[in-house]
């Protein structure tokens, strides 16, 4: 019964139930230029673990899932022990980030040749699917299809690709129709005991995907962050150096930013963030 500690991210741990199960449990530690704070969010784990289960629940006709069960804290997902692909598979549908360098060096990205004369942070004509290598330690680092389809199969790559470009598609259709644009998103897959395909980890969360406000949005220069801008203004007012350890929050950056969070879940779900408090498993409804 008690549950094996297995692993830790830097804002998630990972417990074993039993043969089968794991548990995943989101912390409210906040990382920004990926150093962890030694201040927390309140509530930021329960957001992005109910908005995970809400688009696990709403994605099941797409690609099944690992999720079993929401537990009563909020922030606590039981799921099913796969057996995970070693790529990190990554949709853009705006470019930005690492994609947006790859583009100024090469007109690419991971070998999708992109038009010519795009601004940071433009609308890609089409959701590219730009896979990347689980690095232990650092960054991970974007793959060509080929090197991905190497690493799992062709005809894997090709399921993949195929499944979370159409995720995408669907959760950002719904996110931009509710003022928040999902300006690219990562997947983890895994495989069950059959062999079939399983989405795994966590599900357009804020810490697996750029959420832009829509009435902010200025393509020609990077966009502020739904959740983290605060974090980052507040930050950068200090002249710290990025190391460790970061700064102590102010409890207004700390309050502001519990209230963006709590924002993004309530657009996004339509569900009141009180519910979910009261009855996590509102979002599988
Ligand atoms: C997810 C991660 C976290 C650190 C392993 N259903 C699954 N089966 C097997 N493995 C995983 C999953 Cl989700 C799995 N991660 C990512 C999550 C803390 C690393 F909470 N690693």
């Amino acid at each position: 019964m008690p549950e094996l500690h297995v692993a830790s991210g830097k804002v998630r741990e990972i417990y074993s139930v039993d043969d089968d199960r794991l548990l995943l449990v989101a912390s409210d530690r906040i990382s920004t230029f990926d150093v962890v704070l030694p201040t927390e969010i309140p509530d930021k784990g329960r957001v992005l673990t109910g908005l995970s289960g809400f688009w696990f629940a709403r994605t099941e006709q797409i690609v099944p899932n690992h999720l079993l069960a929401l537990r009563e804290d909020g922030r606590s997902t039981e799921c099913r022990l796969l057996e995970m692909l070693p790529i990190e598979c990554v949709v853009r549908g705006y470019i930005t980030g690492s994609g947006w360098k790859d583009y100024l060096a090469n007109g690419a990205v991971c070998g999708h040749r992109l038009p010519e004369g795009l601004r940071e942070s433009d609308k890609l004509p089409e959701p590219i699917f730009t896979p990347s290598t689980k690095a232990q330690t650092g960054h991970d680092e974007n793959i060509t299809r080929d090197q991905a389809a190497e690493l799992v199969g062709r005809e894997r790559f090709d399921e993949v690709e195929l499944v979370a470009i159409a995720l995408y598609r669907f959760a950002s259709e719904h996110a931009e129709a509710r003022g928040i644009i999902l300006a690219d998103t990562k997947f983890e897959f895994g495989l069950d005991e059959n062999g079939t395909l399983v989405l795994a980890d966590e599900a357009f969360t804020p810490d697996s995907s750029r959420f832009w406000p829509v009435d902010e949005y200025e393509p020609g220069h990077g966009q502020p962050s739904f959740d983290k801008q605060f974090v980052r203004d507040y930050c950068e007012t200090l002249g710290w150096d990025k190391t460790y350890p970061g700064p102590e929050l102010p409890h207004e950056v700390v309050a502001g930013t519990r209230a963006r969070y709590v924002e993004a879940f309530e657009r996004l779900t339509g569900i009141s963030f009180d519910d979910y408090l009261a009855d996590p498993e509102v979002v599988l409804r």
